[in-house]
């Protein structure tokens, strides 16, 4: 009887916390220009996600540089850390269960000529340098961006009306 209740309450905990993954979302400069932050919120939203935190800000060329270390190395970097500092952008927090992966499906491929009809990058735009929003490609480089562009107490946690309404259980 116990075990069966400590096994119940494992599966319960584990589906809880896995719907408490976060990834890093964030509207680039073309998606603020071109007046595409309610749609790429909206897939966000519709989907089922939970919005824990969004602002929005002129991101300075050492905040791009530190959110894109990992391609400092490539031709592109340059352009890339101009083109995000252009403007002002939308960074936000979405949380729910594989929502790292899955809020790269709804984004789409890297390289909007490959995205698929239907995402984010797939219906609104046409070239790699202008792809209008980024997502956290794990679970890690998800902490790790969310922690340089948010503090801990611009993350809100908070309980979504709808919950039981999205998750089985
Ligand atoms: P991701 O945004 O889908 O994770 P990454 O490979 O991490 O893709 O590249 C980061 C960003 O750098 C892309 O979203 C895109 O804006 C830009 N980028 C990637 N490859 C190229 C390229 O070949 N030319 C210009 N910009 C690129
Ligand atoms: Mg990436």
């Amino acid at each position: 009887m116990i075990c069966t209740l400590l096994a119940f309450y494992s599966l319960f905990s584990r589906s809880m916390a896995e719907a408490r993954e976060r990834t890093f979302i964030m509207i680039k400069p073309d998606g603020v220009q071109r007046g595409l932050v309610g749609k790429i919120i909206k897939r966000f939203e519709q989907k089922g996600f939970k919005l824990v935190a969004l602002k929005f800000m002129w991101p300075s060329e050492e905040l791009l540089k530190k959110h894109y270390a990992d391609l400092a190395g490539k031709p592109f970097f340059p352009g890339l850390v101009k083109y995000m500092s252009s403007g002002p952008v939308v960074p936000m927090v979405w949380e729910g269960l594989n929502v790292v992966k899955t809020g790269r499906v709804l984004l789409g491929a890297t390289n909007p000529a490959d995205s698929a009809p239907g995402t984010i990058r797939g219906d609104l735009c046409i070239q790699v340098g202008r792809n209008i929003c980024h997502g956290s490609d794990a679970v890690e480089s998800a902490k790790k961006e969310i922690d340089l562009w948010f503090t801990e107490k611009e993350v809100v946690s908070w309980q979504q009306a709808n919950n039981a309404w999205v998750y089985e259980d």
